[in-house]
């Protein structure tokens, strides 16, 4: 049987590396595309042991004759976009570079799709960051979305887009509504790994203190391996539909670091509020983490929460891995590579 050709785009990213991985076991030929600037950095890709079996392509979601020339080289079976400027942080400092990559990218992409291979199946990474200020509790595909941030407003602009694609011209486009997920393979800046990095850091004595921002936002995180797979399931349905990827449960930062110190045996304790919280040593009283106000962002989403029923009846996706599980897999790692 012909092998399916699949895009991935945002390839060396935590998600695009999860899906390559899962897309070769079932036996797709990956095509991978990334910015130039995330060329030399295959470690996602090493670390799986998958580099030698993508088939690179350079990608600038910004530049529509690139996206053209990937087109016309390949007649693609299915399309994941996951590139995008995805830090929201960032996005408050480039609003305009998110919105032309976040937003107008998918644009490029869905323009590309229809005048060059219509029957083309396309997953548009959409995010939880759409819901923002929450105006229901428990947020599923109904829920009116309410975007805080440049990155946010990015991912709706692209969203409605990929809706207005697929009822206009009938092509198969969804949208995954991912809310946040985490791994081993998370980058840096985001912060359950900021959590896991610092704190496996102060325990080897690499570190002094840990600073955050924000420390009562909620929200609802689960492990990124999984959620790639609901990816792939929503493009084998025989209707193209939006879903919902999430555990339905939710926890704060500090209920994160709280389990982080746990599993790593920390014995300390919470002093202080607002601003002025800090995590302390028992015995010594020494801080290992405090507040840095340059780590808030001009407008916060305090609280996600997400209701996967719809996933979980159509695509037969459900959540395996805990929260504390999860802790558990990010740290053994974390101990493991980085010491
Ligand atoms: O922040 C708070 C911060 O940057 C989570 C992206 O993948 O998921 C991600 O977006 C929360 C926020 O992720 C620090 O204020 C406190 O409330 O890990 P994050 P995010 O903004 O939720 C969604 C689904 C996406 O689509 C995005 O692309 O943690 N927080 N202190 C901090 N956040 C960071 N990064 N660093 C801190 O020091």
């Amino acid at each position: 049987m012909k092998k399916k050709i699949a895009l991935i785009t945002g390839i060396s990213g935590q998600d695009g590396a999860y899906l390559a991985e899962f897309l070769l076991k079932k036996n797709y030929v990956v095509v991978g595309t990334d910015r130039r600037s995330a060329r030399m950095s295959h470690w996602r890709l090493d670390r799986l042991q998958i580099t030698n079996k993508i088939h690179f392509e350079e990608m600038e979601l910004g530049e529509t004759f690139e996206i053209e020339r990937i087109f016309n080289k390949y007649k693609f079976d299915e399309v994941y976009n996951l590139a995008a400027q995805s830090f929201v942080g960032t996005s408050f400092n480039s609003p305009l570079s998110t919105a032309n990559i976040t937003g107008l990218g998918v644009l490029r992409i869905l323009e590309a799709i229809r005048t060059k291979n219509p029957s083309t199946k396309f997953y548009q990474a959409s995010s939880s960051e759409m819901f923002g200020d929450v105006i229901e509790k428990f947020q599923n595909e109904k829920t009116p979305f309410n975007p805080q941030s440049p990155y946010a407003i990015s991912k709706v602009f692209a969203h409605n887009l990929a809706v207005n694609y697929r009822n206009s011209y009938k092509m198969f486009v969804v949208s995954g509504i991912l809310f946040n997920h985490e791994s081993p393979l998370r980058g840096e800046e985001f912060v359950t790994r900021k959590i896991v990095k610092g704190l496996v850091k102060i325990v080897n004595k690499n570190l002094d203190c840990l600073e955050l921002g924000n420390l009562e936002a909620k929200r609802d995180w689960g492990y990124a391996k999984e959620y790639v797979q609901a990816m792939w399931k929503m493009l084998q349905k025989n209707k193209a539909e939006d879903y919902v990827v999430s555990t339905g449960k939710t926890y704060s930062i500090k209920e994160f670091i709280n389990l982080c110190i746990n599993y790593l045996n920390i014995e300390a304790t919470w002093i202080g509020s607002g601003i002025n919280t800090r995590l302390v040593d028992k015995k010594s009283k020494r801080t290992f983490i405090k507040i840095n106000k340059k780590y808030f962002r001009p407008a916060e989403v305090n609280y996600l929460k997400g209701d996967f029923a719809k996933a979980k009846k159509y695509l037969k996706w459900e959540p395996k891995t805990s929260l504390k599980k999860l802790v558990k897999i990010m740290i053994d790692d974390e101990l493991k590579f980085y010491r």
